[in-house]
């Protein structure tokens, strides 16, 4: 996967723009102004965007692939119902964000090629596998719950085609938050086997999940260019404590423990012990043992447990949707390849 420059982009990147022009855009945006896509930007800020909405499309539609494998594995009907909307809302988010990444200046092309090619990049946590129901009641739970609060933050940014996509997707997640919600209530009020079933999926998703706001901060984050334009409003461990501070409290009141865990090459748990630094400070933030940063950086750059798998799918699907597009934008008669 690439290792090139990120939204942290340096203002020293923007030294070529028009000093008068930087500033006046500088200033809209310090005093609360929107950007739309034809209004004057800092090409780094240009790219920046485009960067974001083009990694949060990636991870919409590779995000929908480990709750896809359950549809038809779902435990009622009524769960079957819920999952295959949810996993439509997510794919719908990802043309949402590629709309949104298009007007920024890249083809829709080039982007699914970069991502089935790992040009680019999509959230850490979709690397990982999801081998019981238990791993769908925690992706809906956690991973939906990190993404709402993350997408509330950037639901006051300036980019306006980003910011108005965010609001109407959030509506969407605030369901999806509360079909886990759902689900985990299910299972922690179920037989004995159903509760381990859930600690086990927890114990798999809680550190994937604290991952999800992204690395520790860089120094003075809040004055670099990400958060001086307003392309994120928070920093990572801003949210990262915020998450905790809510689903920590909120485990361990459904009877889930939370363990320190070491893992195979397949993402399984190898090893639990509970998590000695957990604690309830008395402003109110919660004490917690910091992910492993090692496996983040290996898993985003391509090394996690099922990064293959995901990317090879996509690339499935890339191809045998050749002839589609070749029909519809080129006019193209050409039959679909054989089964
Ligand atoms: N995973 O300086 P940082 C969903 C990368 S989908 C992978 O903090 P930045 C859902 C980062 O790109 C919702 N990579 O970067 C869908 C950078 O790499 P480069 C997805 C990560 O850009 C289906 C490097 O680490 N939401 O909810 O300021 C089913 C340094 O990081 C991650 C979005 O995409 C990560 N977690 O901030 C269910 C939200 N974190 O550029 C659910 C939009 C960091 O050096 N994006 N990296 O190669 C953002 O909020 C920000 O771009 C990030 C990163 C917090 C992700």
């Amino acid at each position: 996967m690439s290792g090139s420059s990120n939204v942290g982009m340096h203002v020293d990147h923007a030294q070529n723009e028009d000093p008068q022009a930087l500033a006046e855009f500088e200033a809209h945006v310090a005093a609360g102004g929107i950007i739309e896509p034809d209004d004057w930007m800092p090409e780094v800020y240009r790219k920046g965007m485009l960067r974001m909405a083009e990694h949060h499309a990636n991870s919409e539609i590779i995000g929908a692939l480990p709750e896809g494998e359950w549809i038809t594995r779902a435990p009622s009907l009524r769960r079957k119902l819920a999952l295959t909307a949810k996993v439509q809302d997510e794919v719908g988010h990802g043309q949402m964000l590629y709309r949104v990444s298009q007007d920024l200046g890249k083809s829709r092309d080039q982007m699914l090629r970069d991502l089935i090619t790992g040009k680019t990049k999509y959230h850490n946590v979709f690397n990982y596998p999801a081998p019981t129901w238990g791993d769908i009641a925690m992706i809906q739970w956690l991973v939906d719950g990190a993404a709402i609060m993350n997408q509330k933050t950037l639901a006051d940014g300036a980019y306006g085609p980003y910011v108005r996509t965010m609001r109407r997707i959030n509506m969407e997640e605030a369901f999806h938050f509360k079909s886990g919600e759902d689900m985990v209530l299910t299972l922690m009020s179920g037989t004995k086997r159903q509760k381990q079933l859930c600690q086990d999926a927890f114990d798999r998703w809680w550190y994937p999940s604290l991952m999800f706001h992204g690395p520790p901060d860089k120094p003075n984050a809040e004055s670099l260019p990400p958060m001086r334009w307003r392309m994120k409003t928070e920093t990572n461990d801003s949210l990262r404590q915020r998450f905790v501070n809510r689903f920590a409290p909120a485990a361990l009141d459904l009877g889930l423990k939370i363990h320190v865990v070491t893992k195979n090459d397949d993402g399984l748990v190898l090893t639990k012990t509970p998590d000695e630094k957990l604690r309830c400070n008395d402003d109110g933030n919660w004490e917690f043992t910091e992910p492993d940063w090692e496996e983040f950086y290996r898993v985003i750059r391509g090394g996690g447990p099922c990064n293959q798998k995901r990317l090879a799918l996509r690339r499935f699907s890339y191809e045998q949707g050749r002839w589609v597009r070749n029909a519809v934008l080129k006019g193209s008669t050409a039959l679909p390849p054989a089964a």
